[in-house]
């Protein structure tokens, strides 16, 4: 068994509810075991500003696929979930899942990167992973969390009540 975490926003079609539909889909999946989920994050689009803010979470579970089964797993939640991938890049989204942390691992393949680019300097990933995350947890070749979040302005991040 490996633990996993893995980020969560959605800005399309009542984000609260595609997080915790996601939640529930991978809770449930026969592969993985809920370890933690943390707040729910509102914070302005990161990227083309002309689309709605985000809402955002980290979630923890333990699993036994490996990640590229995992990338797979969440895709397919993705799509049930309706999302369209349009060409544009950075676009607005009903629900994005990234494979932030596989255990220690550092995984450069063509499809799949891990850490996950952009982890240890985006306030809406940072936060929500401290809040689940062990203290000490480290980012492979970047520190650890707490270490990061320190360093990191939260940029109109504000949890949702
Ligand atoms: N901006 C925020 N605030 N939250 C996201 O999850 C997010 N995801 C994205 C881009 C478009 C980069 N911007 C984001 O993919």
């Amino acid at each position: 068994m490996v633990e996993v975490y893995i980020g969560l926003g959605s800005n399309l079609q009542n984000p609260q509810q595609q997080l915790k539909q996601a939640r529930i889909s991978l809770a449930n999946h026969q592969h993985m075991t809920e370890c933690g989920f943390s707040s729910l994050y509102a914070s302005p689009p990161m990227g083309p500003q002309d689309q709605p803010n985000y809402v955002n979470a980290v979630m923890c579970v333990d699993t036994d696929l490996s990640a590229l089964e995992m990338l797979r797993a969440l895709q397919q939640i993705e799509n049930t979930q309706g999302r369209v991938r349009k060409g544009e890049r950075w676009g607005a989204r009903t629900l994005d899942l990234d494979l932030l942390l596989y255990a220690n691992q550092h995984i450069v393949l063509p499809n799949l990167i891990v850490p996950h680019i952009g982890l240890s300097e985006r306030a809406f990933v940072l936060y929500p992973l401290q809040e689940i995350a062990p203290e000490d947890l480290v980012i492979p070749g970047k520190g650890t969390v707490m270490q990061l979040v320190s360093q990191c302005p939260m940029n109109g991040l504000e949890k949702v009540s």
